[in-house]
């Protein structure tokens, strides 16, 4: 198998989640850095234009969504698994989690270091990420509601833990775990452990469950450059395993299509459909720098529909 490369930047916490993923299972991986405001035009080729972080690459397959890489991760080594009581009640957790405290966590998180993001930061993350202001004069009026949502948020994952612990799903980590962890790892790494507990109130519960997860730590990683990343892409042939012809709503394999985010950086990427299922969607793509690639996606949170001017070719 090609190695896991992983294209992503130190202070993005959707990118930790698959980092610490990736030393749970104990894997080697190579990782290539990218710039936190684009353009990222090695990544761009073998994304299509996704545009967020993180993205996974394994030879010319690539994973959009820490949703997709999770599953993908677990087809490369199934043990440890990141699902030890089933995929549903850790994906739905993690859609929770990821929808409901994005916005909060960042303001938080610009009222304590918003004067050093940089003007160009602000302004790509308003006009082609989240469609909102957030500068920290922007945010500061709803600071209160911002921490009133992260207080309340967080006094669920510390009954969860209280029930179920030491981790959300019960006694093995899980993706629940991963995910509930990035937005506090954001606002702690930033602003500061112990001012972070103290305003969102966490719990000596939360703070230990949040240390034996930073314990897992990255694992065995060697840097790549981008174009090396590229190389890999053009040298080989996609090769993942996923194979469904068993698309929810019909559209046929073959069907040219769009695979676009509902939720943010709302970039439609086009391609051929080559296999579907409830949770996954792969399109292939031909490119000059990288030859014919796979692009995986998941279904929750993306909207997949027969490209403009291609038949919507459907089961009847
Ligand atoms: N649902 C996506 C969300 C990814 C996401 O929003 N990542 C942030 C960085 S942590 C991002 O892409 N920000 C804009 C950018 O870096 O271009 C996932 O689970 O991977």
């Amino acid at each position: 198998m090609s190695d896991v490369i992983l294209h992503h930047y130190d202070l993005s916490p959707f990118s930790e989640k698959i980092r610490l993923a990736l030393g749970y299972k104990g894997l080697a991986w190579r990782s290539v850095k990218v710039e936190a405001v684009p353009p990222r035009p090695q990544l761009d080729a073998l994304t299509g234009g996704y545009r967020r972080v993180p993205v996974m690459q394994i030879g010319a397959d690539i994973y959009c969504d820490t949703q997709v890489i999770f599953r993908a991760l677990e087809r490369v080594q199934p043990e440890p698994t990141l699902y030890p009581t089933g995929e549903g009640i850790s994906k739905a957790l993690s859609q929770w989690w990821d929808r409901s405290t994005w916005k909060p966590a960042i303001g938080v998180l610009v009222d304590h270091i918003g004067e050093h993001l940089p003007e160009e930061f602000i302004k790509d993350r308003r006009d082609h990420y989240l469609g909102y202001d957030i500068s920290k004069e922007a945010m500061a009026p709803m600071l209160p509601v911002y921490v009133q949502q992260m207080t309340a948020f967080s006094e669920w994952l510390e009954s969860i833990l209280a029930e179920n612990g030491p981790y959300l799903t019960g006694d093995r980590l899980s993706v629940a775990d991963l995910t509930c962890y990035h937005s506090l790892w954001l606002l702690r790494a930033n602003c500061g452990a112990e001012t972070i507990d103290a305003q969102l109130k966490l719990s000596a519960t939360i703070i230990a469950w949040m240390d034996r997860i930073a314990a897992i730590g990255h694992g065995s990683v060697t840097d790549m450059t981008p174009e090396e990343a590229l190389a890999v892409a053009a040298n080989a042939t996609p090769a993942d395993s996923f194979a469904a012809d068993a698309d929810p709503s019909g559209l046929k394999l073959g069907t040219r299509v769009t695979v676009t985010p509902d939720d943010n950086a709302k970039v439609p990427v086009e391609g051929v459909l080559v296999a579907a299922d409830a949770q996954e969607v792969v399109i292939a793509r031909d490119h000059a720098e990288t030859g014919t690639i796979h692009i995986h996606f998941p279904r929750a949170g993306f909207e997949t529909l027969a490209a403009e001017g291609s038949a919507a070719q459907t089961a009847a």
